[in-house]
Parts: C-alpha cells; structure tokens; sequence
C-alpha cells in the first residue's frame, strides 16, 4: 500500500504532518521542485510566527527555522509531507531593513511563485493577533483574491492577548474577509499554547485532498 493510500485510510492528522522533512530551499524559481501534487504555502510579514507555526503543525521542533530576527527566511522553503504533499515556507514580507535590492528580488520570486505555481491550493496567511490586516496583509489578500487563491488567516501569537481583546481581533479579521467576498477563513492560533492546531489541519486536510 503507498503512503498516500495509508494516509486516506488509516492514520489521523497529527500523525500525517509529524513525518514532514525538509527537502529544499529555492532562491529562484527555476530551483523549485517540479510543480506537480499539493502545495500550501505559508505567507505573512516577518516576525509573524510562520515557521513557528509549520513546526507545531508539524509537531517538530526545529523543521522550520524561527528566530527573533526578523526577515531570517529568506528563501522558499519547501518541505514534504508525503510523496505528493508538500508545505512552502515563504520568506517574510515587510522588513524594511533588509537591502532594498535583495527585497526586490525576494518579493519579485514570491510575487511569481503565488501567481504561476500550479500545484499551489492554498495559502495560509499569518499576522499577528495583536496587529493584523496591516497594509501589506491587506495587498496580500487582494491579490490571493485576484488570481483566486484560497486563503486561510492564522491570527499567531494568540497568547500574547486575553480572551476578550482575541475575539474582538478575530470579529474584526472575519468580517473584512466577509467583505472581499473571496470565501477566505481565519482561526487564532498559537505556536507557544498548541492552540488552534486541529482547526488548522482541518484546512491543510482539505487543501491536500486527505479523505481523512
Ligand atoms: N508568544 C508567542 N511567540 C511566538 C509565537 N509564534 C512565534 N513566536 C515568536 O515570534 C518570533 C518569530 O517567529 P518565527 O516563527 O521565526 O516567525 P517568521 O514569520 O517565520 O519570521 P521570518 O521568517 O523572519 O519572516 C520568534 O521569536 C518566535 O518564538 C506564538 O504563538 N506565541
Ligand atoms: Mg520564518
């Protein structure tokens, strides 16, 4: 039996996404892998918390680089779950402190990869609880929109609030994403609690096309 059938069949979410293992890094597109099966990328600003969120997704503690600097994904990240599935790490988008020409280039390879990739199903768009819907998120989103990608919002670091002041930010993400129009979802999340992690799967579950 393959894995994929196995997957399908038998083995639940959290078990799926715990085999996950680097397999490359792409500072062009030409170094990407060949653009068949699954992919979910993982977009947001620097500092946003998206490699932390692969690693929990994953259950892995260091599949995903993290740091406290920001910008330090500075190339896309591919990582596979399995034989057809694979899972983007792109770099952050909004760090003013890198070159301006390295920013270019970077934003100039993401910008291509969301838009021609065919084998993308969905993006999965990280901000902050605390500061979401920044304009570069909201870029962001416009486009997915445009070039109808599917987008699901992780509003990270959901620890970092009390209940009360989350709901009122994930109130306030929902209904701006209700007025695009564009079918997108968000969920708080965090990397440090393990909170929102079976919501987020639900998702990934879908976009991979898992018959769980
Ligand atoms: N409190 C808290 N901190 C978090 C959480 N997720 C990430 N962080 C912290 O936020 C910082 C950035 O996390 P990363 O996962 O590296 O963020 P990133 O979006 O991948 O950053 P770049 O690759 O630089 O764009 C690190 O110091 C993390 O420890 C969370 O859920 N809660
Ligand atoms: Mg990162």
């Amino acid at each position: 039996m393959s894995k994929n059938n196995q997957a399908n069949s038998l083995i639940s979410p959290h078990t799926i996404y715990r085999q996950a293992s680097f397999l490359i890094s792409a500072a062009k597109l030409n170094q990407t892998p060949t653009d068949i099966g699954y992919e979910v990328a993982f977009a947001g600003r620097s500092n946003a918390g998206k490699s932390s969120a692969i690693n929990i997704l994953c259950d892995q503690k260091s599949l995903a680089r993290t740091s406290k600097t920001p910008g330090r994904t500075q190339l896309l990240n591919f990582f596979e779950v399995d034989d057809e599935r694979r899972i983007v790490d792109l770099p952050g988008y909004g760090y003013a402190k890198v070159a301006i020409n390295i920013k270019k280039d970077w934003q100039g390879v993401l910008a291509q990869y969301l838009e021609h990739r065919q084998c993308l199903q969905g993006l999965v768009l990280m901000m902050d609880v605390r500061h979401p819907l920044k304009p570069y998120d909201l870029q962001m989103l416009e486009w997915a929109k445009h070039i109808q990608l599917p987008v699901h919002v992780l509003l990270t670091k959901a620890d970092k609030l009390k209940r009360g002041p989350a709901s009122h930010s994930l109130l306030q993400v929902k209904k701006a994403l209700a007025e695009m129009q564009a079918g997108f979802t968000v969920q708080l999340f965090s990397s440090l609690k393990r909170l929102g992690i079976n919501e987020a799967h639900e998702v990934l579950n879908q976009w991979y096309d898992f018959k769980l």
